[in-house]
C-alpha cells in the first residue's frame, strides 16, 4: 500500500520523428495478464449508477425516463433523478423547495418496516410514521445485487474477471486480464517475445488500433498531442472503454438503469473519471492525460482524501489544490504527515494508486438501526424496535443464504446510545442451531436486558442491532429441527448469553463516534480505518436517522416531587414515581435474564437503578418457565406486539 511502482517511464528506443518500439515490454504485457497492480498497462473502471435510488423507483413504477422524481425519506430527499436535477434540485433541498422549483416532480417515499409486519412495504402514509416505521433499503439492495450479478455474467469468468462492489451503486472492474486476451487476439505480434526475452520492447501499435467512438476523453497533458503515435496503454484504455460501453449497454437493456463510468489506470483515477460527466456517460483518463485531469481538482475530491485526512493535509499545507500540493517536495510532506502517509499523499496526487480491485464481495456485517426523536423511554418501546431490527436483519440473512446454511453470522451486537454515551453488548450466536427469527429475537432481547440492567438506559436516542463475523455454514441440517429438544435449545441459548461475559468487546462504554477516522498520522492506521469505514458505510446506509443530524433529544421533564412514590411489591419498598418505569424495567430485565440463566444463581451484587435497591429484587425470580419455554409468559404479555 505504499508507493506505486512506475516502471514505465522507461527509455525506449526512439528515433527522431517516429518511434520504432513501444515504451512497454513483453514483461509488462505479462503483468497485464495477471492483473498486477504494478503493471504500467493496467486498466481499471468504476461504474457508478446515476441517481441510483431514484432510478430504482422510476423503473419500479414504470415512469417515463424524463419524469422528475425524488426519493423521500421522512421529510428529506435522499436521491434526485437527473430530469429533476435540470430544475436545479439536489438532495439537500427541502420537499417544499423541490415542489416550488419543479411542480411536476413525483416524490416516492422509501419502503418501511412497520411493527407487526414481517416484510417491508411501500406505504402512502409512511412519511407520517417516522416514530413507528423504520426505513428499508432492501429494494435498492436487491437491485444492486441484481445488477452486480448481471455485470459478473457479462464479463469472463474469474480469475480473469475482477469485480469489487464498492458501494450500493458502485463497482470497480479490473479489466487488465480481459484486455490482455483481447490484445493477443487482435494483435498476434504480441503473442511471443522475440528470442523469448521478456525485457524486449513491444512493437508499436498500428495507428488504426484506436477508435474512441463516443468516448469522453480527457484532454492530454501539456507536451502531449493527439497526433502523437499512440502506445499500448492508449490501446488498452480503448479496449477497456469498449468493454465498459458493452457492460453499460447490457445493464441498460436488461435492467433499464443508466450508469456512468470512469476508465483509467487505477481505482482512484477511475473514480474521478466516473464522476466527471454524468449521467449516462463514460470518461477515459489516458495515462497521458492524468496530470492535466488531476490538476483541475481539489485533492479533497480524491478517493480517501475526502475525509479528515484531506482536511488535515489542507490545513497543514494551506491549500486544497492538487496543483499547489504538487509543488511540495516529498520530504516536506513526509515530515508533516509521517513517512507512509506522506509517501501515499505524494503519489496519489500524481495519479498513482496501486490498490487492488478486491473481488471479495461477501457481506461482512448487517446492521439495522434507528435514531429516536424524541428519545424512547422504556423497555417495551425498545423491544418493539428490536423486533423490527430482527425482522429486517433476518430477511437479509435469508437473502444471504442463511436458511440453506450457506453462510451464517457468529456474533450479534447491540449498540445503545443514551446521552453522549454509546454502549454496546455482544453475544455469540450459538453454532449448530438453526438461525431463525425467534432465535435472533431472543438473543437481541437478551442484549437489551443487559443494557437495562446496567442502568442509565433511558432516554435512549439510538439503538442499533448488527450481526457479523460471517462464516461459511456447515451442512448440519440433519441436526436442525426435530433433533433439538427444548431443553437443549434453552441450554444453547444460555451458553450464548453467558458467553457475552467472556466477549472482550461486550459492555464497551465509549465516547460517541470513537470509530470514526480520528487521525491520518499513520498510513497504516489510515487504511485500517478504511476497512472500518466499510463497516460504517453499511451502518450508515442502513441506519434510519430521519435525515436529521443525530443529536441527543432533551430528557423529558419528569416531575421530581420527592413525595410522589409508588410501592414496589418486589422490593417491598417505596420507589420514586419518576423512577417507576426504569425500576420496573430493571425487574423485568433481571427476571428474564435469570430465566435465561436457568439454574445460575440470581443477582447478588447488581442493584436496581436508583438508591432503593434491595436484595429482595430477586424475589419472584425462578418461578417462571425457562429458556424458550418461557416465551408465552409475562414477557410476551407485556410486549404485545403484532
Ligand atoms: N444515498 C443516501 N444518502 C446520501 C448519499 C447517498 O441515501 N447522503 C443513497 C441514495 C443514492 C445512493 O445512495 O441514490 C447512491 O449514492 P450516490 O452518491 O452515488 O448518489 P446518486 O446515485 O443518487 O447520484 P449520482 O448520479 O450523483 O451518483
Ligand atoms: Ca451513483
Amino acid at each position: 500500500m505504499s508507493s506505486s511502482p512506475q516502471p514505465y517511464i522507461a527509455s525506449s528506443p526512439i528515433t527522431p520523428g517516429r518511434r520504432r518500439k513501444s515504451r512497454f515490454t513483453f514483461k509488462h504485457l505479462n503483468l497485464l495478464s495477471q492483473s498486477s497492480t504494478s503493471c504500467p498497462l493496467r486498466c481499471v473502471a468504476l461504474i457508478d449508477y446515476d441517481a441510483f435510488y431514484a432510478q430504482v423507483e422510476s423503473v419500479r413504477l414504470g415512469l417515463p425516463e424524463d419524469q422528475p422524481l425524488g426519493v423521500q425519506q421522512w421529510q428529506g430527499l435522499i436521491a434526485i433523478n437527473y430530469p429533476a436535477r435540470e430544475f436545479g434540485l439536489n438532495r439537500h433541498v427541502t420537499i417544499t423547495e423541490a415542489k416550488q422549483k419543479c411542480p411536476q416532480i413525483i416524490f416516492q417515499h422509501v419502503a418501511t418496516w412497520r411493527e407487526g409486519d414481517d416484510k417491508w412495504a411501500y406505504r402512502d402514509d409512511s412519511f407520517e410514521h417516522i416514530h413507528t416505521d423504520k426505513v428499508s433499503l432492501d429494494p435498492y439492495r436487491l437491485e444492486s445485487r441484481k445488477s452486480l450479478a448481471l455485470v459478473k455474467e457479462i464479463l469472463p469468468a474469474p480469475p480473469v474477471q475482477k469485480v469489487e462492489k464498492a458501494s450500493i451503486d458502485e463497482v470497480f472492474l479490473d479489466l487488465s486480464a480481459q484486455i490482455h486476451s483481447i490484445l493477443l487476439e487482435r494483435f498476434p505480434e504480441l503473442r511471443h517475445a522475440p528470442h523469448d526475452d521478456p525485457t524486449e520492447f513491444l512493437p508499436v501499435p498500428p495507428s488504426t488500433a484506436l477508435n474512441w467512438e463516443a468516448d469522453g476523453l480527457i484532454d492530454l497533458d501539456e507536451g502531449q498531442a493527439e497526433d502523437d503515435d499512440p502506445d499500448w496503454d492508449d490501446v488498452v484504455m480503448n479496449i477497456g472503454s469498449e468493454i465498459v460501453r458493452g457492460v453499460r449497454k447490457t445493464v441498460r437493456d436488461r435492467l433499464h438503469y443508466t450508469c456512468s463510468a470512469g476508465i483509467a489506470r487505477n481505482k482512484m483515477m477511475a473514480k474521478l473519471g466516473a464522476g466527471y460527466k454524468k449521467p449516462n456517460q463514460q470518461t477515459i483518463v489516458r495515462n497521458r492525460a492524468v496530470q492535466h485531469f488531476l490538476s483541475g481538482f481539489k485533492f479533497t475530491k480524491i478517493r480517501n482524501l475526502g475525509g479528515k485526512l484531506g482536511d488535515q493535509v489542507a490545513q497543514t499545507f494551506n491549500t486544497e489544490e492538487v496543483g499547489e500540493l504538487l509543488k511540495v517536495p516529498l520530504e516536506t510532506i513526509k515530515s508533516k504527515s509521517g513517512d507512509d502517509t506522506g509517501t501515499w499523499i505524494y503519489n496519489i496526487i500524481r495519479g498513482e494508486d496501486s490498490s487492488e480491485v478486491n473481488a471479495r464481495t461477501q457481506i461482512k456485517s448487517m446492521l439495522s438501526a434507528k435514531s429516536f426523536r424524541p428519545s424512547i423511554n422504556n423497555f417495551e418501546q425498545a423491544v418493539r424496535w428490536i423486533q423490527i431490527f430482527v425482522s429486517d436483519i433476518y430477511s437479509r440473512l435469508v437473502e444471504e443464504g442463511v436458511t440453506e446454511n450457506k453462510r451464517r453470522p457468529k456474533t450479534m451486537n447491540l449498540h445503545h446510545r443514551q446521552g453522549g454515551q454509546m454502549r454496546s453488548k455482544s453475544v455469540a450466536i450459538p453454532g449448530g442451531k438453526k438461525i431463525d427469527l425467534d432465535m435472533l429475537f431472543e438473543l437481541a432481547k437478551n442484549l437489551l436486558q443487559q443494557v437495562i440492567v446496567d442502568g442509565r438506559a433511558w432516554p435512549c436516542a439510538n439503538l442499533s442491532l448488527s450481526v457479523g463475523g460471517f462464516e461459511d455454514g456447515v451442512n448440519n441440517t440433519k441436526n436442525i429441527g426435530t433433533f433439538f429438544v427444548r431443553g437443549e435449545e434453552a441450554r444453547a441459548l444460555q451458553a450464548a448469553s453467558r458467553s457475552t461475559s467472556a466477549t472482550p468487546i461486550q459492555d464497551e462504554e465509549r465516547p460517541e463516534k470513537r470509530r470514526k477516522l480520528d487521525s491520518g498520522s499513520s498510513i497504516g492506521r489510515f487504511f485500517k480505518s478504511d476497512s472500518l469505514a466499510e463497516e460504517e458505510e453499511d451502518q450508515e446506509k442502513n441506519a434510519d436517522t430521519d435525515g436529521v443530524e443525530d443529536t441527543v433529544a432533551p430528557v423529558p421533564v419528569v416531575h421530581q416531587q420527592s413525595i410522589v412514590t409508588y410501592f414496589c411489591k418486589n422490593c417491598q419498598k417505596e420507589i420514586p414515581e419518576s423512577e417507576r418505569e426504569e425500576h420496573q424495567d430493571w425487574h423485568f430485565a433481571r427476571s428474564l435474564q435469570a430465566e435465561d440463566r436457568s439454574s445460575i444463581a440470581g443477582p447478588t451484587n447488581s442493584r436496581p437503578p436508583g438508591k432503593h435497591a434491595s436484595a429482595q429484587a430477586k424475589r419472584g425470580v425462578g418461578t417462571r418457565g425457562r429458556g424458550r419455554g418461557a416465551k408465552a409468559d409475562r414477557g410476551q404479555k407485556r410486549l404485545a406486539f403484532g
